[in-house]
């Protein structure tokens, strides 16, 4: 089936901020759309975000040039491919750009067509998106954040992510009324305590903490208020995002004025997996920190899982190069990190073939698209994230799991917190 137009505009994601959207249209007239989402706490491996940089216009952030390259230069070149077969229409892109990182024609225009020709693709074949991307029938594991803090909340606290995974669920439904009730419930210990103040970028409730531990105080009772138990049916799960919190070679707690060397870092990091039931920690150490992701790997790696996002920025050659030094057990999956869907099934392929797992995932600037809802499916990773339990860019997706858990009917599976047994990763406390 024959590419025959690509067009592209400017829209934008849920932080307001100019994005992507790519439309592709199909010789028998089935049109698909790629909406690409954006980071704000992205590791420097990342492939390159082209922005205008004209600070007269949406404070440089304006992608006019990047559509620019859809329009003229992209859809020219692609005219007449085969929209069926993605591996080629990838590879067309990556040679046409020529860069290491796709820094010419820019990581968002690349990405935007690779996720539009998906999409054509798919409804040309009258198949589900998921369908259409692999032979996978598992519903994820959630993640779900309940508070938001580091560069998604303007460093009000330092760390970033404070979610909850439901550990004894027995449905992907069931995963989303225990994030519900915690959600609920966080509110209302949030208001007891004077600390309700909206949410972050990511929908979390603002972090109105003093300390970075007392958020674990919060979490712990709002989980106890939602009536389950901490560590046996809800267990906690990080993302430190500690790339930011690294400078001049220490990590840095602003809010608390404490800065720590690497050892003791992951020393921390190690301690609170001691002390909290933190079934997942990911980016516990910086981007290009290998030897103290070791230290955190050989100490807590087989209990708990520890997610590399800023480390590998979904790529294949730092994934090789962390399974080969042994520093994680989980890739964090993002589109855009890399820019193509084949490069990203392919990252989700290494990884599973390591006996790691994936951790498909969103963007903090994202949009009302839910592809990645199918590729975690698609691709049998086991597990989404993509933050809270507010904010509709965010809901798009929990609620599009729910779709195909309801198309998928008798064939869905769901394994839950099950998945990180065949990571060999035993969680003290679970009972699966
Ligand atoms: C992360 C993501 C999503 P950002 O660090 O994992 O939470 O944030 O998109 O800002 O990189
Ligand atoms: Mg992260």
């Amino acid at each position: 089936m024959k590419l025959t137009a690509l067009d592209a505009l400017q829209i934008f994601d849920s932080r307001g901020h100019p994005t992507i959207e790519v439309i592709a249209t199909l010789e028998d007239g089935t049109v698909g759309r790629g909406l690409v989402p954006s980071g704000a706490s992205t590791g420097s491996h990342e492939a390159w975000e082209l922005r205008d940089r004209d600070p007269r216009r949406f404070q440089g952030r304006s992608v006019f040039k990047a559509i620019g390259h859809v329009t003229d230069e992209i859809a020219p070149a692609l005219a007449g491919h085969d929209a069926f077969d993605q591996a080629a229409i990838d590879a067309a892109l990556i040679a046409l750009d020529g860069t290491p990182n796709k820094s010419r024609l820019g990581a968002n225009a690349i990405l935007g067509v690779s996720l539009a020709v998906a999409q054509a693709a798919a409804r040309a074949r009258c198949l589900p998106l998921h369908a259409s991307l692999g032979s996978g029938t598992l519903l994820p594991l959630p993640e779900i954040q309940i508070f938001g803090g580091g560069k998604h909340a303007q460093g009000r606290i330092d760390i970033q992510d404070f979610m909850i995974v439901a550990l004894t669920a027995t449905s992907y439904a069931e995963t989303l009324e225990v994030a519900a009730n915690v959600f609920h419930a966080a509110a209302e210990v949030m208001r007891d305590r004077g600390k309700l103040a909206g949410v972050a970028d990511e929908g979390g409730y603002w972090p109105l903490f003093d300390r970075n531990e007392e958020v674990f105080d919060a979490l712990l009772a709002s989980i106890e208020r939602a009536g389950y138990t901490p560590g046996r049916e809800v267990g906690l799960s990080l993302d430190i995002a500690a790339t930011d919190l690294h400078r001049d070679g220490f990590y840095r707690l602003g809010l608390e004025g404490r800065r720590f060397s690497s050892e003791d870092f992951a020393a921390l990091m190690i301690d609170w997996v001691d002390r909290y039931p933190i079934v997942s920690i990911e980016d516990p150490m910086s981007e290009d920190d290998w030897e103290g992701w070791r230290l955190v790997r050989d100490a807590i790696g087989h209990r708990c899982q520890l997610i590399g996002d800023d480390l590998f920025t979904t790529h294949l050659d730092r994934i090789e190069r962390g399974i080969a030094a042994g520093v994680a057990n989980a890739v964090l999956i993002k589109l855009n990190q890399i820019g193509t869907v084949t490069e990203t099934l392919a990252a989700i392929r290494r990884t599973q073939a390591a006996g790691w797992l994936p951790v498909v995932s969103a963007r903090s600037g994202e949009t009302e698209d839910a592809f990645i809802a199918h590729l975690a499916v698609a691709t049998d990773a086991g597990q989404l994230k993509v933050g809270s339990f507010s904010r509709s860019e965010r809901l798009a997706k929990w609620n599009e799991v729910l779709r195909i858990e309801r198309d998928l009917g008798p064939r869905a599976r769901f394994i839950g917190a099950g998945i990180f047994e065949t990571a060999g990763i035993r969680l003290p406390g679970a009972t699966v």
